[in-house]
């Protein structure tokens, strides 16, 4: 789970940043000093500590994750599905679920841009990635921001969109140390050239607020590290974004991409710092059979090398990667437990609840 406890917490890294804002002001124009010794202790905090009271601000060191005590770090956790289509399933119920009973470290927001994602309200989704990093921040967790662009597949089709986006994202939360910018989900039918320069346009902008922010970057070919459009890694080594502090992306679908897939990612794991932001159990249209015994070689393999993941995807959807049975969340649960979850979802809750920082 994300909390610990044995270390006492510090309360503040739990307060919003309205009520951090409000106790500045309440202090300026009170002059009762720093807002350290005016804050009340916070309701949502107890005398335990956070995974991110632990272990802070997580940064790249050689090509693994650690955290800001230089110790290396693997997350795992979960992945939401489209914000239009299953934002439904995040409550307040399912987050402390997710958190407190699958003992994830990570949650990560999906925000699909097209097929009725961000470009149709960008303030509106906007506001609600505000929100469900709040809602993350309180509950210890870890949270990856997906500028989840699928079709069309060239992120510079969106880049001015990812500007503002990120610009603000960055500068609101540039305070909290549990945020990750994943700035494209699954380039594809484009170069890696393309992807890296869309890359180094973006990651200043994220930077100049957020100058220690972790950037995850999509790669070639729906993040199969150019596999599935006969590349590999390769491509990257050979031409690294130029930024520090970064770390690639792999996707996998095991019942998909037990083959040529595993064989590069494996090789990958030893020259590239990565993360795997999306995988299923299933077919790669996060439907079909699970594949559980390719699922586990890889899980296996990313506990060995410390390569943080997170799974597709924490709904209700009909497919069998959408870890919860079909009105489950119109049904407001059961959210802990097992009674709710599909096969792939009682098999991931347990990999989740046994692995990363609260394994
Ligand atoms: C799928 C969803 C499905 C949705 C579709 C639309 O499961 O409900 O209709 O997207 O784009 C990915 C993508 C992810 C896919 C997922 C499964 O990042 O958006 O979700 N997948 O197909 N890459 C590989 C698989």
């Amino acid at each position: 789970m994300a909390r610990y406890r044995t270390t006492p917490g510090h309360p503040y890294r739990t307060l919003s940043l309205a009520t951090v804002g409000a106790l500045l002001l309440g202090a300026a124009l009170f002059g009762t000093g720093s807002p350290e010794t005016a804050a009340p202790v916070s309701a949502t905090t107890d005398t335990a500590s956070t995974a991110i009271d632990q272990h802070g601000r997580l940064a790249v060191c050689g090509i693994k994750l650690c955290d800001e005590n230089g110790e290396q770090v693997q997350l795992t956790g979960m992945s939401s599905h489209g914000l239009q289509w299953y934002d439904h399933c995040l409550t307040d119920g399912s987050l402390d679920a997710l958190a407190d009973d699958w003992n994830a470290d990570v949650l990560r927001v999906s925000m699909y841009i097209q097929e009725g994602g961000y470009e149709t309200d960008p303030r509106g989704f906007t506001d609600r990635v505000h929100e469900l990093i709040e809602e993350g921040t309180e509950r210890g967790l870890y949270v990856i921001v997906d500028w989840h662009m699928l079709t069309p597949g060239d992120p510079n089709h969106n880049t001015d969109l990812a500007l503002d986006f990120f610009s603000e994202i960055a500068s609101v939360h540039a305070d909290k140390d549990n945020l990750l910018y994943e700035i494209a989900n699954e380039p594809n039918g484009v170069s890696w050239d393309a992807i890296k320069s869309y890359s180094e346009e973006v990651i200043p902008v994220i930077r100049e607020a957020d100058p220690e922010a972790l950037v995850l970057v999509g790669t070639r070919a729906w993040s199969s590290l150019g596999v599935s459009e006969s590349a590999d890694h390769t491509e990257i080594l050979a031409d690294p974004v130029d930024a520090d502090n970064i770390m690639y992306v792999y996707h996998f679908y095991a019942a998909s991409h037990g083959g040529v897939h595993y064989d590069v990612f494996e090789q990958a794991v030893q020259e590239l710092p990565l993360f795997v932001t999306e995988f299923g159990t299933q077919e790669h249209t996060g439907d079909g059979p699970d594949d559980f015994a390719s699922a586990q070689r890889y899980l296996d393999l990313m506990a060995q090398e410390q390569i943080s993941w997170v799974n597709w995807n924490f709904s209700d959807d009909f497919r069998s990667g959408a870890v919860f049975e079909p009105g489950t969340c119109d049904a407001g649960g059961p959210w802990t437990g097992t009674d709710g979850l599909k096969p792939a979802g009682e098999w991931i809750r347990d990999q989740i609840r046994t692995s990363g920082l609260s394994g």
